[in-house]
């Protein structure tokens, strides 16, 4: 039936909003949606996702050799699809809609140092609001270990599923404690948003991504049910050396499902586990950024406080009051930069229209297309004193 999971006096606003996004491709986090989908966490927050294995993303500083790098890389990248793509179906019983955020809305948070891992800090920030795109900084600092990268989504509507074509990249730089710094380019996947006929959507990952760096590429080639095991959530990964770079060694082949385990099926280590998530996550803890700790009114918790509330408690009228005074306040912003022609000034990156690192990485592997722009970090760290 229609919305099974749809409460019944949603029905009709869910079939709408359907038709809606059948109808027209383009910016779906600015639609109004229907509130039991709502979800009252900003995408601000995901970046989060990239390390709540935080002994993984420290690990990778310990490999001694660039192929046990290269492994523990994807490793931990693998790792972080768990959370990236489920975590909402598990807290939430489905994919929702998340907060749409604002220009230059700011998120702030760490994972303590734990058995000597080293503390992870991590920082985003919202910039740009149309489309929205949100980059971020993850780093263990005791450890050499630092993500740079940035966020949008394309997103279309095929087969009764919306197709979201991820824009962006990471760059994933490792500085071992003697020697030079070693940089892997991460792409990212494509996503297909299932079950909206039910009102109960997921995800599925299609095609492949791609981890370039130290002398290896992973290619990671991603499937649904029916294909390599079958199941939901399959993968298969080929990591190897790249030629005339001194590696010489085999090709890893790793099969399994990214939101349980996985193992290796060919190459020297063929029938051992490769990674297994099947274990607790470490979610991030949120900090501010002021003077004492103290949140300012764009870090994202304090920004959409009240919005939150209400959608948490099924208050909608707050909630979408308090959406309102956002949004209003955003458009006046604008309005008064207009008139004093000035423009935002983000207050952790600056734009670049071509990442040196992409072109360079990204040709290795041949990958389109062969350049992108980026948000270079400005290290302005308010929290990692
Ligand atoms: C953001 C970057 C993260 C991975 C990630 C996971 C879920 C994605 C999200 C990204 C972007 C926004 C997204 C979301 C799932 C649903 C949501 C595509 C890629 C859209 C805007 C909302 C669709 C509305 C339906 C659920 C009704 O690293």
């Amino acid at each position: 039936q229609v919305g099974e999971a749809v409460p019944a006096a949603q029905r009709s606003s869910w079939t709408s909003f359907l038709r809606t996004i059948a109808s027209f491709s383009g910016d779906l986090s600015s639609m109004t949606a229907p509130p039991f989908i709502l979800s009252p966490v900003s995408l601000t927050e995901f970046p989060a996702y990239w390390c709540e294995r935080p002994e993984l993303f420290a690990a990778i500083s310990d490999a001694a050799t660039d192929e046990e790098r290269a492994l523990a890389v994807l490793e931990w990248f693998i790792s972080t699809l768990k959370g990236q793509y489920t975590s909402r179906n598990e807290s939430m019983g489905s994919e929702k809609k998340p907060l749409n955020p604002v220009l230059g809305e700011l998120f702030y948070g760490q994972w303590p140092d734990r058995n000597g891992r080293g503390r992870t800090d991590l920082l985003v920030e919202q910039v740009s609001h149309h489309p929205p795109i949100t980059a971020y900084v993850i780093q263990n600092k005791s450890k050499g270990v630092k993500l740079v990268g940035h966020n949008a989504q394309k997103t279309s509507f095929s087969g009764g599923s919306i197709i979201v074509k991820q824009i962006g990249h990471a760059i994933l730089t490792v500085t071992p404690p003697s020697g030079k710094p070693i940089e892997y380019l991460i792409t990212l996947p494509r996503l297909r948003i299932d079950g909206l006929w039910y009102g109960s959507p997921y995800i599925e990952l299609a095609e492949n991504t791609y981890i370039i760096g130290g002398n290896y590429v992973a290619t990671i080639d991603y499937k649904g049910r029916g294909y390599f095991t079958g199941k939901s959530h399959s993968f298969k990964a080929i990591l190897t050396p790249v030629p005339g770079c001194g590696g010489g060694g085999k090709d890893h082949v790793i099969e399994g499902l990214w939101h349980t385990i996985s193992k290796f099926i060919g190459g020297p280590r063929s029938g051992r586990e490769f990674h297994d998530v099947t274990g607790p996550k470490e979610e991030v803890t949120v900090i501010g950024g002021e003077e004492g700790g103290e949140m300012g009114e764009f870090e994202s918790r304090k920004l959409w406080n009240l919005v939150a509330k209400g959608i948490r408690e099924g208050d909608f009228e707050l909630a979408s009051r308090e959406k309102t005074k956002i949004e209003n306040d955003q458009r006046q912003r604008r309005k008064d930069e207009i008139a004093a022609k000035t423009t935002w000034k983000l207050k952790h990156f600056e734009h670049i229209d071509n990442d040196p690192t992409y072109e360079r990485l990204g040709r290795i592997a041949k990958i389109s297309p062969p350049t992108e722009d980026a948000y270079v970090f400005q290290d302005t760290w308010p929290t990692s004193g």
